[in-house]
């Protein structure tokens, strides 16, 4: 389901798509219209569905806080009071998040911890957490909350700090640009490969019963150290290129945010293949690649 301007724009609005496009029925609609939810229920009749859509830019949610509640709220509902009316027998998937934690009251975090949210998104997704469950205890909808943690990948939009330090960096060496500017270096996150947790998400779906999963690698890296380690792999210093801006700091930020995934590795036989150093090489050889720059970096990292 996509919004209909994607659908008039292709090849702007849809590049992330272009090698499986043409295996894709794409719908149009909007998560602010319930009726256009509701027609593509009907029309498309699935056995899955998947709520990924959000404002998922926790930055942007402290600007505008009414927008962010709005369409991540009332989209999750519509998407499940749709689904409950006309495909209740559909597996539904809900994108909960580590923002949940926010002021977190344990280390790790697991399903059992309790959410402090420390920002409008944050609290959205505490919102969507709660309608997924309350469909699945009311009404016997097959609904799941995956809880994860950041997951990252070259797909990442340029604004989120991974992406921005490597499309950055790409761009340094391309003569592009002098210089990094980023908020709060020692913010530390749990960040996992995007790919890894996709397979988390289907195996929710895949299991007899609806359950709430935490996905996360249970690692955890400050912005600093991941600046470093992409400097490192192409061997640009740091110190002569990062610049700290009070612009892209948060007025409230979260705390340590570290996943315990017992519970996901144990029932759903899911585990992380792409480590923290995998990751980042894989995203700065990409943007690398992208402009041209040939950088003898490492493959990414697996374990089996
Ligand atoms: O920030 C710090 C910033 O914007 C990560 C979303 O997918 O994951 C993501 O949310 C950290 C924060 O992601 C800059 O203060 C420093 O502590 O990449 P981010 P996020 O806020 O963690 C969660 C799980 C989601 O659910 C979200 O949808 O990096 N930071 N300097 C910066 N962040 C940004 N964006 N830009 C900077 O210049």
């Amino acid at each position: 389901m996509v919004r209909r301007v994607a659908l008039e724009d292709p090849s702007r609005r849809l590049g992330r798509l272009e090698s499986v496009v043409d295996r894709l029925r794409l719908h149009a609609a909007s998560l602010e219209s319930f009726p256009s939810i509701y027609q593509v229920f009907r029309a498309v009749q699935p056995d899955e569905c998947y709520h990924l859509a959000a404002q998922s830019f926790v930055s942007y949610s402290f600007d505008d806080e009414f927008s962010t509640l709005n369409t991540n709220i009332n989209g999750t509902h519509f998407v499940l009071a749709a689904l409950k009316d006309i495909v209740p027998k559909c597996r539904f998937y809900f994108a909960g998040s580590s923002e949940m934690f926010g002021r977190v009251a344990e280390i790790p975090q697991t399903e059992t911890t309790r959410f402090h949210p420390r920002s409008a998104y944050g609290i959205s997704k505490v919102a969507g957490f709660d309608l997924t469950r309350n469909y699945r205890e009311a009404y016997g909808i097959h609904a799941s909350n995956g809880i994860l943690f950041n997951h990252e990948s070259p797909r990442r939009g340029f604004e989120f700090v991974t992406r921005k330090i490597t499309s950055g960096i790409a761009r340094i060496l391309a003569g592009q640009t002098k210089e990094l500017r980023l908020g709060n270096l020692d913010a530390k996150r749990d960040w996992g490969h995007a790919r890894d947790y996709v397979e988390a998400m289907w195996a929710m779906l895949q299991q007899d019963e609806p359950d709430d999963y935490v996905v996360a690698t249970g690692r955890s890296h400050s912005v600093s150290e991941f600046v470093r380690m992409a400097c490192g792999i192409v061997g640009l210093d740091p110190d002569k290129y990062v610049v700290r801006d009070p612009e892209f700091y948060r007025p409230a930020e979260v705390q340590l945010l570290i996943g315990n995934s017992a519970k996901a590795q144990a029932q759903l036989g899911w585990r992380p293949k792409t480590q923290f150093e995998g990751l980042v090489c894989e995203m700065v050889a990409a943007d690398c690649e992208s402009l041209g720059i040939d950088v003898p970096v490492a493959k990414p990292i697996e374990v089996e």
